[in-house]
């Protein structure tokens, strides 16, 4: 048994990898070589560097750690660590051309096959059940989330294309309480969670409401529509001094005509669609729009206990379905679609609480800072969480269209800064229980 399951490991790791590598190549592979190198725009790295990266990381961990192979290329780590060059900076660096840089991850990936079939997958916690293959295909699938991001910033034809999102199937809304309690937050278990992620621990959360289904376009447009972004008092100070300098009047891509509205995804310009969750807004607008609706943010444990939690038998889920991986009943997750899909369209997808569409569609804002969780242990590089807990982060749930399968659970935890909106993030609401309600 023990043999099988080791087998079984290492077929799903070649899957993952190969699946997030057919996802670089359509991310780089779309665009000509001029659109590789250039930035567009200083938030991003060029997408060559995004390319490269994915390489380095996974030479750094999977052939010369893991496999204690020699370098590919010891002479590029400096150009690819995230710490050393702002992104605004990375298009000046030596970097490799684009030819060189898709040699490079096909050395690499050709090593790393070599290096897979000869592991044990047990030995070290670097290995066992092939947490470092299982955290460099996440990587990877983050990367290319973030070049979806870069895609929808650039300018020009659309390259990329998809089927639309699905519709609603069942009508939704409203709100579920979730009562008062503690719950199991984060994991232990999860084989490839990463360390933010650990370990498990109860958190007692009072009972609150949440809202079914993230905010949608059609509300937002009412925010809007009601003076949302021109009244001070909707706003904390630091939201509305973002919201001055920056000159936020809608949501980052939105066009107005007369009176319709328009948004720009992937270089096609569509009419919103009323019942999508709204995307691409920052936290201050989140913030904004929840006062101006009488409610808040949910903290990041009450967006978990709304995902996970199962009140029939106490336990937390892997999923808000259950243990099941995603698939296209349960979730618009993995870029098959380029926008979310309208609230009501996954029905299967629905938490024990009765919660809808936490997975896939819009990371969801919350109003959590990025903390460690009690018992955290820096694994296996203090980088990838250690150094931002504390810091001006606020925290993300849930996944998006964009957000590969691999890369989201209900315990998968994401952070960003409360200005961004390049990401693919919307929201959702939840409000204390008032008296009558306990
Ligand atoms: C966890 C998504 C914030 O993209 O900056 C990628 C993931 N860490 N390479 C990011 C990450 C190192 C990270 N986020
Ligand atoms: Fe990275």
């Amino acid at each position: 048994a023990d043999h099988a399951d080791r087998e079984r490991t290492r077929a799903r790791i070649a899957e993952v990898l190969a699946r997030a590598r057919r996802r670089t190549a359509v991310l780089t592979d779309s665009v000509d070589e001029a659109d590789l190198v250039a930035q567009h725009s200083p938030l991003m790295s060029p997408l060559v560097w995004d390319l490269a990266h994915i390489g380095n990381q996974e030479e750094l961990w999977l052939v010369r750690d893991v496999g204690g192979r020699e370098p590919v290329r010891s002479d590029i780590d400096e150009l690819y660590d995230a710490f050393k060059h702002a992104r605004a900076n990375r298009p000046a660096l030596p970097l490799l051309n684009p030819e060189q840089a898709r040699g490079y991850v096909g050395t690499v990936r050709e090593k790393v096959f070599d290096v897979l079939e000869s592991s044990p997958l047990l030995g070290n916690p670097l290995v066992d059940n092939g947490f470092a293959f299982g955290m460099i295909a996440q990587h990877e699938q983050q990367h290319d989330e973030t070049m979806l991001a870069t895609h929808q910033l650039r300018l020009g034809a659309p390259v990329l294309s998809a089927p639309p999102a699905p519709s609603a199937r069942v009508p939704i809304g409203g709100e579920v309480v979730v009562p008062e309690g503690e719950f199991m937050m984060g994991t232990s278990a999860d084989p490839w969670a990463l360390d933010n992620e650990r370990p498990a621990h109860p958190v007692y959360v009072e009972g609150f409401a949440i809202d079914v289904a993230p905010v949608t376009n059609e509300q937002y447009l009412a925010f809007i529509d009601d003076g949302g972004y021109e009244r001070r008092e909707l706003w904390s100070e630091r939201g509305w001094a973002h919201r001055q300098e920056a000159g936020l009047v809608a949501p980052q891509f939105w066009e107005r005509e007369g009176n319709q509205w328009y948004r720009r995804a992937f270089g096609v310009r569509t009419a919103l669609r009323p019942r999508q969750p709204v995307v691409h807004v920052c936290w201050f607008e989140a913030e904004a729009y929840a006062t101006w609706a009488g409610k808040r943010l949910p903290t990041e444990a009450e967006w978990e206990k709304a995902a996970r939690f199962d009140p029939a038998t106490g336990a937390s889920r892997r999923y808000p379905w259950g243990e099941d991986e995603p698939s296209e009943r349960t979730a618009n997750l993995g870029q098959r679609h380029l926008e979310p899909a309208e609230v009501g369209a996954y029905p299967a997808g629905a938490s024990a609480t009765g919660v809808h569409q936490l997975i896939g569609d819009v990371w969801e804002w919350c109003s959590s800072g990025f903390e460690a969780y009690p018992g955290f242990r820096a694994f296996p590089y203090r980088e990838y969480s250690e150094v931002f807990f504390g810091g001006d982060y606020r925290i993300l749930r849930g996944g998006s269209f964009g957000t590969d399968e691999v890369a989201c659970r209900g315990t998968f935890r994401n952070w960003d800064h409360p200005i961004r909106r390049q990401i693919f993030a919307g929201f959702r609401l939840a409000r204390d229980l008032r008296e009558d309600e306990r």
